[in-house]
């Protein structure tokens, strides 16, 4: 039964309770569930309305937007906005950061975030999500400053990414774990159904884009070519694989059941610094994975430890159970 089962406001009301996770805190939470919950409703009803193609621009990236790239961006700053004690927001949709505050002060918030990832899933129908980072100031920045903002992943003080698919969920983790809630249709909720999600120290599945494996570096290699060769090869089972190219849905698959995620960086995209952004997909993903008991790898390092040098930087991506990201990580020392 839905009611049994706390809402998100209950939830973070009981962590303000046991954890002392600030009121601001709840409220700014509250706030991008609502705007996860419109952007939803604006994504089932895309083709109704005409916003599933092109929206006729390129982001910083120099990637094409999607009508509802900039639609999902323009619901998640309206509702950040709502929360006195956000300074700053960086968007991979927005080049330069959007500073809300001309004073930001010790305890304010900088939230950065992903509106729509995987949007190229959106024309086929498949599932597409949010992600997003909290990071509070310890100290007063310097707003007419960009740099301000980069801060590294070790300052989050809280995480998630919501996924538009079958079901609208919403992962966050403060800090205290990591918790899933879906909505629920009737009421309008976000209603805890996964508390204390854990990932599975050793898995048999990994995910990524095999189209790449010539231009990947040789630890990559060995351990894709080690776990495709069955249980007759070094690893002595069969692993399966599985890439939706939407990297919450990636990411979720992990959290439920395990597996390792790889986006590394590669001959073909090392001029760039590899695909995925370090501020507001790597960080945000590396401390939900932390907080599960997975881990989250450079291959040469923690993710969260990257001090970033700008605000879209992309860094090399090595995510999930925890055996098998040491076990990658052996093989670049190697
Ligand atoms: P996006 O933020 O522009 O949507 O790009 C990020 C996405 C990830 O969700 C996914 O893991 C990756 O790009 C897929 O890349 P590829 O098309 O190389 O498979
Ligand atoms: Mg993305």
């Amino acid at each position: 039964m839905p009611h049994s089962r706390p809402t998100l406001r209950q939830f973070l009301l009981k962590e303000y309770r046991t954890h002392g996770t600030e009121k601001d805190l709840v409220f700014l939470l509250e706030d991008i569930a609502t705007a996860c919950r419109v952007i939803s409703s604006r994504i089932r009803n895309g083709s109704f309305a005409g916003n599933l193609g092109s929206a006729g621009s390129t982001n910083v990236q120099g990637e094409t937007q999607k009508q509802l790239d900039v639609i999902a961006n323009e619901e998640f700053e309206s509702h950040c906005r709502n929360c006195s004690r956000v300074a700053a927001l960086v968007s991979e949709e927005v080049d330069e950061v959007t500073w809300i505050k001309d004073k930001p002060a010790v305890g304010d918030y900088i939230v950065y975030f992903d509106p729509l990832d995987g949007s190229s899933n959106l024309d086929v129908n498949l599932s597409v999500g949010s992600i997003f980072s909290i990071v509070q100031l310890k100290e007063a920045i310097d707003p007419s400053d960009d740099r301000s903002v980069l801060l590294p992943g070790t300052e989050q003080i809280c995480a998630g990414y919501s996924i538009y698919g079958p079901a609208t969920s919403l992962v966050i983790t403060t800090g205290f774990g990591v918790h899933g809630f879906t909505n629920h249709l009737g009421t309008g909720e976000f209603r805890l159904v996964s508390p204390d999600m854990i990932i599975p120290e050793d898995t048999n599945e990994f995910a990524i884009n095999a189209s790449r494996h010539s231009f990947w570096d040789q630890p990559i290699q060995r351990y894709f070519d080690e776990c495709v060769s069955g249980p007759e090869g070094p690893r002595g089972k069969s692993f399966n694989m599985r890439w939706t190219a939407s990297m919450v849905l990636d990411i979720h698959r992990i959290l439920t059941r395990g597996g390792v995620f790889l986006y590394p960086v590669d001959s073909a995209n090392s001029a760039a610094g590899g695909k995925l952004r370090l501020l507001y997909e790597a960080n945000p993903m590396g401390y939900l994975m932390e907080q599960a008991g997975g881990l989250a790898s450079t291959g040469r390092g923690r993710i969260l430890d990257v001090v970033p040098t700008s605000s879209h930087q992309r860094v090399s991506v090595i995510l999930g159970s925890k055996n098998e990201v040491t076990r990658i990580e052996e093989y670049f020392r190697d």
